[in-house]
This record gives structure tokens, sequence and C-alpha cells, in this order.
């Protein structure tokens, strides 16, 4: 049985490989971890169905571990490797699944979740759309803040608010805060620390519910990232600082022993995926997700 613990760890450790493999020049593109904001997607996710629909961003690693068993298939697609999750197509920050859907630029998700939410309006699923503090500074938040609240919408929006946006300081871009930005649109919101996983989903789960009755919910998690924005380019002081707050964790019961499978678990997948021809994308792939008009 996977435990939330086994997810933090095989999250943790998945994203230091991959920040490890592009030291050594093993991966191309760029690559955003959610090195100290992993609680969030474990939380979050044992509270959505099979039919709900996830809406991941550029910093998306955590929101698909966390619902599909599938390390090796994402660092495929990373790496554009045969069993990639989009055969190599969309890399780090474009993964396309079934109820799944991540995007780098910042805001998109939020109006395709929305109508997304429309779809879905009366079933009894919704869409959860993950976003960052950096992302209320995109007019479309607005847009479909406003039709969610207006068509009741059964959409969830989990914001990790990390506090930075690349190498901006919220402070510095968000004049008032999000709870007063909701309320403008009658949207509900809840600030919660990262910290218990059963005290959120405690508070979480009647709240999850009335979404999937079509009543909005913003959901505004303060974490630390504790990783450079993308690779290198951290220009904050007393970041190691953060990372005592993490240490914490390994006084868990059972922390060693998670760790060292996680650990075991994500050499193994490298092992495996770098092993692996190249993706087959480009010499024609029969995926029909990829074919043009299809739904995911
Ligand atoms: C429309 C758009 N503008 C700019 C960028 C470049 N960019 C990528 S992530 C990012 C900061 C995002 O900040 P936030 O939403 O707080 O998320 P975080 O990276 O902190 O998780 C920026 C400016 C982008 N991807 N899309």
């Amino acid at each position: 049985m996977t435990t939330d613990l086994d997810r933090l760890l095989l999250i943790r450790h998945f994203e230091r490989a991959l920040l490890d493999l592009f030291a050594k020049g093993e991966l191309n593109g760029t690559t955003h971890t959610c090195l100290g904001q992993e609680i969030v997607p474990v939380a979050v996710a044992p509270l959505l169905g099979p039919r709900d629909h996830v809406f991941s961003n550029h910093r998306g690693h955590g929101h698909y571990l966390a619902r599909f068993d599938d390390p090796a298939g994402l660092l495929a697609e990373i790496m554009g490797r045969e069993g990639a999750v989009c055969d190599g197509v969309g890399g780090s920050q474009h993964i396309l699944r079934e109820g799944y859907l991540s995007t780098g630029v910042q805001g998109e998700s939020l109006p395709v979740a929305a109508g997304a939410a429309l779809h879905l309006r009366g079933s009894g699923a919704l869409a959860c759309a993950y976003i960052g503090d950096g992302t209320w500074g995109e007019g479309a938040v607005y847009e479909a803040l406003n039709l969610a609240a207006l068509w009741s919408l059964p959409l969830l929006v989990v914001v990790e608010h990390n506090g930075i946006a690349q190498t901006t300081p919220t402070a510095m871009a968000m004049s008032g805060n999000i709870g007063m930005r909701c309320a403008a649109f009658g949207v509900r919101h809840v600030a919660l620390p990262a910290g218990d996983i059963a005290s959120i989903r405690a508070v979480l789960t009647p709240l999850v519910a009335s979404v999937r009755d079509g009543s909005p919910l913003v959901v505004e998690f303060s974490v630390n990232r504790l990783g450079p924005h993308s690779k290198g380019d951290d220009t904050r002081s007393g970041v190691s600082d953060l990372w005592d707050w993490y240490r914490e964790m390994s006084d868990l019961p059972g922390f060693a022993e998670a760790d060292t499978r996680a650990l075991d678990l994500v050499e193994s997948v490298v092992r495996d995926v770098k092993a692996r021809p190249l993706s087959t994308w480009g010499q024609g792939s029969s995926d029909p997700r990829l074919l043009h008009g299809a739904k995911p």
C-alpha cells in the first residue's frame, strides 16, 4: 500500500533526480521542481475521483505523481523516451492524460478548467486547477472566477502560495490579497497551512463535496519553494533555513524506511528510462490522444 509519506518522498526524490540529471547534462529543456510544496498535491489527490479533471501548471510533477502511480511514464516524457505519457511531445510542462492536462502558460489553465467544469456541471465531477500566487497577475484568472461564480461551476482552484514568482516576491506584485479578490466575485476562499495532511483533508472533504454541487472554491496553501525557480535561478538568500523545516519531516514515524524505498524506486526508474530508446514522436504517432480534435 502506498502511504502519503511514500508519495511525498517519491516526489521529493523524483525532483532531486531531475536536478541531478540536468546537472549532468542528461536532460534538455527546463524543469520546475515542487520541492517543499509536495504536501499540497499529496493531500488533495485522494479527495479527487477518476471522473474529475485536473489542470496543472509549469510546476506540475507533484500534481501528476500524486494522481497517477507512474514515475516512469513521467520521466520518459521529460526525457523523450519510449513509454512517455504523451509520446515525449509535452516534456516537463505539457502533459496530457485521461482527466489531466498541464500547461506552462501561466493563467491559461483556469479558463480551460472553467470550461471543463461547465461541461461537468451536474455530473458530480469537478475540475481542479493548481496555480501559483504569481499567476494572480493574469487577467484570465478573473474571467474564470467570474464565470465560475455566475454559472455555479464545480471548480476547485488550489493555490500554492510560495511568496515568489520566478524572482519577484509576491508583495512587490500583488495589491490586496487572494482572499479579497475571491470575495469580489463571491467565490469561497479558504487559507490553509501546508502542514498536517489529515487536518487538511478534514477541512477540505466537506468543502470539496460542495464544489461538486456547483459552489466554486479557492483553497490557498502557504508553502515554501525550496528549490530554484527552474534549475539554477534562485536569487533569494536564506533559502537554506527553509530546509530546516523540510528536515523536520524526518521525525515522522517510518521515515527512514520510506525514504530508502522512495530513493530505490526513483533510482531504478532513472536506470530503466535512461536505457530506453527515444520516443517515437516525429516518426508518426498513432496515439489517438494526440490526434487533432481528440478529447482527453
Ligand atoms: C503567460 C506567462 N508569462 C510568463 C511566464 C514565465 N513564468 C513561468 S513560471 C513564472 C512564475 C510563476 O509564479 P507562480 O504562479 O507564483 O508559480 P510558482 O512558479 O511560484 O510555482 C513565470 C513568470 C509564463 N510561463 N507564462
